[in-house]
């Protein structure tokens, strides 16, 4: 029986992150209509806005004073250390190339994790209004629909596929050779430019499977955990959990020859 209190703390949790998904992603929607200043972060080709900088600002103001114990980590610096337990994953513009183009597929990424392990997610697209959730334990949503990752591919070779590529150049090269060798062994793929939202994508059965180095916590927690929780098969290589070095995520039905081509090609040495 699962303990009633913990159940009445991810509920709280839950309600907190979608909350919160839903107001950035309205400062999100308003920015992307005014003139964006932009700057680069890690290579040239990295962008981050001051809509990004303002969204995460305002997430972390909104914890400070309704979770002020719990520690906090965002994608544009924000670092809090906390006494509860929990800590907040942030990642105000998950896919900010796609967001400076008008491309409509980017999202507000917030993760609750409990040492180490992710309690709770929420994945919001403020364009589409799509809002994906998921709490550790108790299953995914896209709205009120419950999730189930059953992509339509029976097996490998007809599966559409998800990827995405670094910031950096080097690193986009060796990402090149892997997908030279994947291309032919799928039906198909989609580079849609925001990994919280791919994941997602596998967990609606709308891609049989997703893969990509270089991703920061950030990006991940909480697709991850929608992907999860809607059944997806989530791992990293040999064995290895889902990390910085590579993410996979994908239905049950392909994920097996994913995991082992992804093996046989080095995906988790570029
Ligand atoms: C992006 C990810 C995407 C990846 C990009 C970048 P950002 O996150 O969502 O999957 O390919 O390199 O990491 O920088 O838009 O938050």
């Amino acid at each position: 029986m699962p303990d009633p209190d913990m159940q009445l703390e991810l509920a709280e949790l839950l309600s907190l992150a979608v909350d919160l998904a839903h107001r950035a992603g309205a400062i999100v929607r308003d920015g992307r209509g005014g003139e964006l200043a932009v700057a680069a972060k890690s290579t040239p080709t990295d962008p981050v806005t001051d809509v990004d900088r303002a969204t995460e600002r305002f997430l972390v103001e909104q914890l400070r004073a309704r979770r002020p114990g719990d520690a906090v980590l965002g994608e544009e610096g924000a670092e809090q250390p906390g006494s509860t337990g929990i800590r907040w994953l942030l990642d105000p513009i998950d896919g900010t190339v796609n967001f400076l183009y008008g491309v409509p597929q980017y999202a507000v990424s917030v993760a609750a994790e409990r040492d180490g392990e992710t309690m709770v997610g929420c994945v919001h697209n403020p364009v589409s209004g799509e809002t994906f959730m998921a709490v550790r334990g108790s299953g995914a949503w896209l709205g009120a629909r419950q999730l189930t990752a059953d992509g339509a591919a029976t097996s490998l070779d007809q599966a559409v596929l998800g990827t995405g590529f670094s910031y950096d150049a080097g690193r986009r090269a060796g990402q090149g050779r892997v997908l030279a060798g994947v291309l032919p062994r799928v039906a198909n793929l989609r580079r849609l430019g925001a990994a919280s939202l791919d994941l997602c994508f596998v967990a609606a059965g709308r891609l049989d499977g997703y893969y990509e180095q270089g991703l920061a916590p950030w990006d991940m927690a909480a697709g991850l955990l929608v992907a999860r929780e809607a059944g997806a098969v989530v791992s990293g290589l040999r064995g290895r959990p889902p990390n910085e070095v590579i993410a996979v995520a994908a239905s049950p039905a392909v994920a097996g020859e994913l995991v082992k081509l992804l093996e046989e090609l080095g995906a988790d040495e570029v």
